[in-house]
């Protein structure tokens, strides 16, 4: 396969790991473990899982070798930037133990597990794909597993190659499943681990024990210099307001991320608009007072930063989508109509006043976009919903109005963007790929340490490498019981932008200024992979400043 220069310099980067990753390793045990929530509820679906002791991996002890064990990877959900490191990890820390070891990989995603779909990952494909973007090495899929024939089908597969142990490499939801996969294992006592990963770009897989989600910082990296090139185009061509719509499904991390990365004009924090009990028209005034105030400054252009996830979060349209939600599962009667008209007579003659009035008032499309197929966990597809274009609709009538009336002279040319897959599978930061081949090592010395229902986790992580502490957690410490397609069920609790945390705090602290002026944007440009370690391997604004750090 052909390389560009870049590849070829990037094949040979050695991740940095932690010092406890790199020697001689023992695990310390540290107290039991309670749910987030509900503990009564969770301590009864995992009876096996529930309760287990955070474990840490610390340097010295003896050298230490296991017998040879084989184990089988999966990438589950969306692509984000890492996922091959993860793997590279885990292969080096099963091979660094024992040479026999074997890593299968099953192919797209959770039903290469149950249709019995593999590869054996060797030396040469592992290395073919070391610090590179992307899922491909194995493929990923959003298959859901719920069902026990689809666990058994696991086992058939497991015990035919010998499986000890499955790592699932995934967001909330797919390690959600992993931990159901856990229980169902250990209950059967089938000898089957099962250890999980905590990737999404989205950053909403976070907690006391899991800093930050891999993925979340090479795709902020990515969206804010191409933020920073618009905003430089708009200061340059001074005649085009561009609104940005960034993915991140519900919580909008990555855009208050990027919003600290490049200081745009307006942001939109979604987890604000609920707090604040806002309406749609409450956001568009928001927007339209700073464009008013802006052209009567002659600035007749700027960026708007806008959350993929924000119709969730407007309380209206949140009651309207639980609605919905309950409404549309597994509801073949309104899958069968024919029209979009018809369906949308259906859902309207089916929901409350309120949430019917909400629906009519959305533009068409969005309410239409609304009932579209959820995924295989029952969410929203936020990020086919144009909420950009919604937005730039409402303003442009809004300040049309308002010239009407003699309160607006200036030119509202628009030009509407939705950042998501451009980052990806973009190569992983040199943060993203260090913190990923942690992981993956960290997830091999759980599975030889005989641990189930774990997640890998790495922390310290605005310090150093070398002085990251990886361990442990088990996950039935991260769950709660949700809402789902219309049933209660036990998740791993989604962590939202907290109002009273730094990063939000900074980014409300300066927003005003941000409005006015025309030169407050910063330019963060792209990743850079080879350099002094303060630009190469700065972690995200979000996680400085968590950790009290300045930015
Ligand atoms: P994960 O939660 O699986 O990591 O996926 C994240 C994400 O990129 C969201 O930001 C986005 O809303 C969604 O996936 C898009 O889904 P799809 O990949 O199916 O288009």
């Amino acid at each position: 396969m052909r390389k560009s220069p870049l590849q070829v310099a990037r094949a040979s980067y050695q991740p940095k790991l932690p010092k406890s990753l790199r020697g001689n390793v023992r695990m310390e045990t540290g107290e039991a473990t309670e749910s987030v929530a509900n503990q009564t509820e969770i301590k009864s679906m995992f009876p096996n899982t529930y309760g287990l002791p955070v474990v840490r991996l610390v340097e010295g002890g003896e050298e230490r070798s296991f017998p040879a064990t084989s184990v089988g990877v999966i990438l589950s959900g969306g692509q984000a930037p890492g996922g091959h490191n993860v793997i590279s990890g885990l292969y080096d820390g099963l091979k660094r133990f024992n040479k026999e070891s074997r890593l299968y990989g099953f192919l797209d995603g959770p039903s290469g597990l149950v249709d019995h779909r593999y590869i054996e990952l060797t030396d040469r494909i592992v290395d073919e794909y070391r610090n590179t973007g992307g899922f491909d090495i194995i493929g990923s899929g959003r298959t859901k597993l719920e069902e026990t024939a689809q666990f058994d089908r696991g086992i058939e597969i497991c015990q035919a190659l010998g499986i000890k142990a499955i790592v699932i490499i995934g967001g909330d939801d797919s390690n959600t499943n992993a931990c159901v996969l856990a229980e169902y294992y250990a209950q059967k006592r089938c000898g089957i681990q099962v250890i999980g990963c905590p990737k999404t770009i989205d950053g909403d897989l976070k907690n006391s024990m899991i800093e930050t989600s891999f993925g979340f910082d090479t795709a902020c990296k990515v969206y804010s210099e191409l933020i920073g090139n618009i905003q430089r185009d708009a200061s340059s061509a001074k005649k085009y307001w561009h609104f940005i719509r960034l993915m991140g499904r519900s919580a909008s991390h990555i855009t208050l991320e990027c919003a600290l990365m490049s200081r745009p004009n307006i942001c939109i924090i979604s987890e604000e608009v609920e707090a604040k009990r806002m309406t749609l028209n409450d956001i568009v005034n928001h927007i339209v007072d700073v464009v008013v105030d802006r052209a009567n400054h002659g600035l007749n252009y700027g960026s708007v930063l806008i959350p993929e996830g924000l119709i969730e979060f407007i309380p209206a349209v949140k009651r309207l989508i639980a609605e919905l939600n309950d409404l549309l599962a597994n509801n073949d009667e309104f899958n069968e109509l024919p029209t979009d008209e018809e369906r949308r007579h259906y859902v309207k003659s089916r929901l409350t006043a309120e949430s019917a009035q909400v629906f009519s008032d959305l533009p068409r499309s969005i309410a239409r976009q609304l009932t579209l197929d959820r995924d295989p966990h029952g969410n929203v597809q936020v990020s086919l919903i144009e909420t950009e274009k919604m937005l730039i609709e409402m303003c442009a009538k809004r300040l049309a109005a308002l010239k009407g009336e003699g309160k607006y002279k200036g030119k509202f040319a628009t030009i509407n963007h939705f950042f998501g897959y451009e980052g990806r599978c973009a190569m992983p930061s040199n943060f993203d790929a260090d913190y990923c081949y942690s992981l993956g090592m960290t997830a091999a010395m759980l599975i030889y340490e005989g641990k189930t229902g774990y997640m890998a986790n790495v922390r310290n992580l605005t310090a150093p490498a070398e002085e990251w502490s990886a361990g442990g957690v088990p996950i039935t410490m991260m769950m709660n019981m949700e809402r789902r397609n219309g049933e209660m069920k036990p998740v791993i609790q989604k962590a939202l932008v907290r109002l009273e945390g730094e990063p939000f705090k900074y980014f409300a602290a300066h927003r005003a200024e941000w409005a006015d002026a025309c030169s407050s944007y910063i330019y963060s440009g792209p990743i850079q992979y080879f350099g002094p370690a303060e630009i190469c391997d700065r972690p995200s604004c979000t996680l400085l400043l968590e950790h009290g750090k300045k930015i």
